[in-house]
């Protein structure tokens, strides 16, 4: 069935996949270590003592409750025999642009959204390979011959609704919502699979008798908007589905961050300058290879009562550049950690520009680029870890692991709540991937 145009009769109708590997990390290290098959696989820090949490965990480890951003030990408890494997970050970072490859066979309208997940807008490559059931059943097909690895896919008229479907009947999934069955499709499931609907809203939405999305949209607009101001109108919209958001909107992320806990709270000034100068230069490569400079840096802070604070500066002007980025965000840090046990650090950059909108601003020393670029090179073919300051050798200090903020992986995530920020901040403090819930 051609699932656009037809029904409505309209050319405008889109057809839009929400691809999604099933168990990432853990998949992949099924996939390489086939004795692993069939085994609940917990990928995360250094197994179930270490302080840090579940990045993945295989289907068979999640039938004993263990998901990601679980801490470790918990997971321990939960899952004694389960293998737990230190997270690889270069692999994963290697098969997802293999996954991000296959799909940009199908139509170049990709938009990756995380390390494993993306949109694609096949509206018209339907003429080519058929319509939008069939490309999601050739794109399975293509990730698990050329990759080893399964994917599940929705196929839907929005975005909205595509990567609800995809999420609905993983592992392996293929779901397709009919254009015109958007509203019906969501009325049983539960509010909390609508984007921006958190607890706090889901909470609020209780008070109304509002349990599944369908009871969402039976509510008047007007209740909404009264209740939720501005966001409500669209809440009642989005439950009926409706998302106008086209595939590849946002070109770039909105902010890049890293961010480490440490295995043991620390108050040593060397070890957290260190750690502080190890994010800056992950977050200044990452924006290298996004072709972007920010504008401000933040710094996010976790002392060992959990209490939790973000700073931010911007910077006289942008950069993708190591240097500027540490050097703001030790500046930020220095008083905030002062005498304290420190149990998690951020570096983050917003207010990113493509490099060439920026050229308004001075340009670095081209010498200095043309070094910066040859790293990047050895960077890419070799991993995260092949270039390293000296000031980070032997410090054996482990490469901190880049989690993306703009991730709807790290949105599903519990969080812990995050004091306010003294500062009126642009990077929501909420949008940081959060380790230690
Ligand atoms: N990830 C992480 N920390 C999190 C969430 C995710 O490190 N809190 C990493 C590990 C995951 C990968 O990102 O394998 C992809 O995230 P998903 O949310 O897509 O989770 P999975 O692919 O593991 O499982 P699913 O089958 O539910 O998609
Ligand atoms: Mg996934």
């Amino acid at each position: 069935m051609e699932d656009g145009a037809r029904d409505d009769g309209a050319m405008d109708v889109r057809t839009i996949l929400h691809v999604d590997l099933d168990a990432f990390f853990a998949a992949v290290e099924q996939r390489d270590h086939p004795e692993l098959r069939g085994k609940p696989v917990i990928v995360g820090g250094g197994g179930p003592n270490d302080r840090g949490v579940v990045s993945a965990a295989s289907y068979e480890a999640r039938a004993f409750g263990v998901h990601s951003a679980m801490p470790l030990r918990q997971a321990g408890r939960l899952c004694p025999h389960g293998v737990f494997l230190p997270v690889d970050g270069a692999k994963y970072q290697a098969v997802s642009v293999e996954v991000m490859a296959i799909l940009r066979r199908f139509t170049p309208l990709v938009e990756p959204i995380s390390i494993d997940e993306a949109f694609l807008d096949v509206t018209g490559s339907r003429i080519l390979f058929g319509d939008g059931e069939t490309i999601g059943r050739r794109i399975k097909e293509a990730v698990q011959a050329d990759v080893g690895l399964t994917a599940s896919v929705g196929v839907a008229r929005t975005k909205l609704v595509a990567k609800i479907a995809s999420d609905l009947r993983k592992p392996d999934g293929l779901v397709v919502v009919p254009p015109g069955e958007e509203a019906a499709f969501l009325a049983p499931l539960a509010i909390t699979r609508l984007w921006g609907v958190g607890a706090k809203s889901a909470a609020a939405l209780r008070e109304y008798g509002v349990q599944t999305i369908g009871d969402l949209a039976a509510l008047p607009e007007d209740l909404l908007v009264r209740r939720f101001g501005k966001h409500g109108a669209s809440l009642g919209d989005r439950a009926r589905g409706m998302d106008a958001d086209p595939v590849g909107d946002r070109d770039a992320a909105k902010s890049i961050s890293h961010e480490h806990t440490f295995d043991v709270d620390t108050s040593d000034r060397e070890v957290i300058e260190r750690t502080i100068l190890g994010m800056a230069e992950g977050v200044a490569g990452r924006l290298r290879d996004s072709g972007v400079k920010a504008a401000t840096v933040t710094v996010k802070i976790r002392d060992s009562s959990f209490r939790t604070i973000t700073r931010q500066r911007t910077l006289p002007q942008p950069t993708d550049l190591t240097e500027p980025i540490f050097r703001t965000a030790m500046e930020l840090a220095r008083p905030e950690v002062r005498g304290l046990r420190i149990r998690l650090l951020g570096v983050g950059a917003s207010g990113l520009g493509e490099r060439d909108q920026l050229a308004l601003f001075a340009e670095d020393d081209p010498r200095r680029r043309r070094v910066v670029e040859a790293a990047d090179a050895v960077r890419h073919r070799f991993g995260e870890r092949a270039i390293t300051r000296a000031r980070l050798v032997g410090s054996r200090l482990p490469a901190p692991f880049e989690h993306d903020p703009m991730t709807a992986a790290e949105a599903r995530a519990p969080r812990q709540p995050s004091e306010p920020d003294e500062e009126p901040a642009a990077v929501d403090p909420e949008s940081w991937s959060d380790d230690a819930s």
